[in-house]
């Protein structure tokens, strides 16, 4: 795993955020070290999707980054017959998903898509995921992505996402980030590093708050969702058609 050392010199001024080459090098690391629980999200993702999934139906991971869920998933279906795609609009970031896959059986189920996953059909979709990805769109879009998430589901079907929030009451914001800073220091994370990401994801990454969710899955028309994993500011759902 290279290590992340983007934010570590000072830059002026800070620019924004971008799943460009330098990012996509070393982002296993970034991720591991920013987002808390990041592992536990992705294996137990991987073992509900294993536990809902119906043969013939198709898994979508959109904003798939280099293919964290895909190789999870790969590993609880063994030998098991199943059908992915992962979506990411980051070039470097499918090439190193599809270095990664290459070793593995699993090359032969998960179809790799370089786009916006606004404009990708969900065709045969049994079960979508959508981790940390939602925050980076425009609200609009958001709207309309989640509603054709739950046209494309089946009765039944499942929407598993994860978004990194924010709350209504100020004083939790401030909670949850003061947490938050103390996480990524424990990670190994400068002040310096800490406060220059939070300035290049400024209007990059807009969270919402968990009730803006709750609302957007209702109009979707989901039937039910719940809240499985909370962290702070870090959430991860299960929304059932
Ligand atoms: C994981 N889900 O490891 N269309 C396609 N891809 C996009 C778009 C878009 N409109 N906007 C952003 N991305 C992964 C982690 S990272 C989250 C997801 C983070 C892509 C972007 O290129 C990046 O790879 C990913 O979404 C967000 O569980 O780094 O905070």
């Amino acid at each position: 795993m290279t290590r992340d050392t983007i934010f570590r010199q000072p830059r002026h001024p800070v620019p924004a955020f971008e799943f460009n080459e330098e990012v996509a090098a070393v982002f296993d690391d970034m991720i591991h070290r920013s987002v808390p629980l990041y592992s536990e999200i992705i294996r137990r993702q991987a073992q509900l999707i294993r536990r809902f999934y119906r043969p013939e139906t198709r898994i979508y991971d959109l904003g798939c980054s280099n293919g964290n869920l895909g190789m999870a998933v790969a590993r609880q279906f063994g030998e098991s017959l199943f059908q992915m795609t992962a979506v990411d609009s980051s070039a470097p970031m499918i090439d190193r998903c599809r270095r990664r896959l290459s070793g593995e059986n699993a090359r032969d189920h998960i179809r790799l898509v370089c786009d916006d996953i606004c404009n990708v059909p969900l065709e045969n979709a049994g079960i979508v995921v959508i981790n940390f990805t939602l925050q980076f769109l425009p609200m609009d879009q958001r709207d309309r992505l989640v509603t054709a998430v739950c046209a494309a589901l089946p009765p039944g079907g499942l929407f598993l996402f994860s978004e990194k929030i924010k709350d209504a009451r100020d004083e939790v914001t401030d909670l949850h980030m003061e947490f938050y800073h103390r996480f990524k220091k424990e990670n190994g994370y400068s002040d310096l590093e800490i406060s220059q990401k939070r300035d290049a994801l400024e209007n990059v990454l807009i969270p919402e708050t968990t009730d803006d969710h709750l609302q957007r899955i209702k109009r979707a028309g989901f039937s039910g969702m719940d809240l499985w994993l909370k962290w702070f500011s870090f959430c991860s759902w299960i929304c059932f058609k």
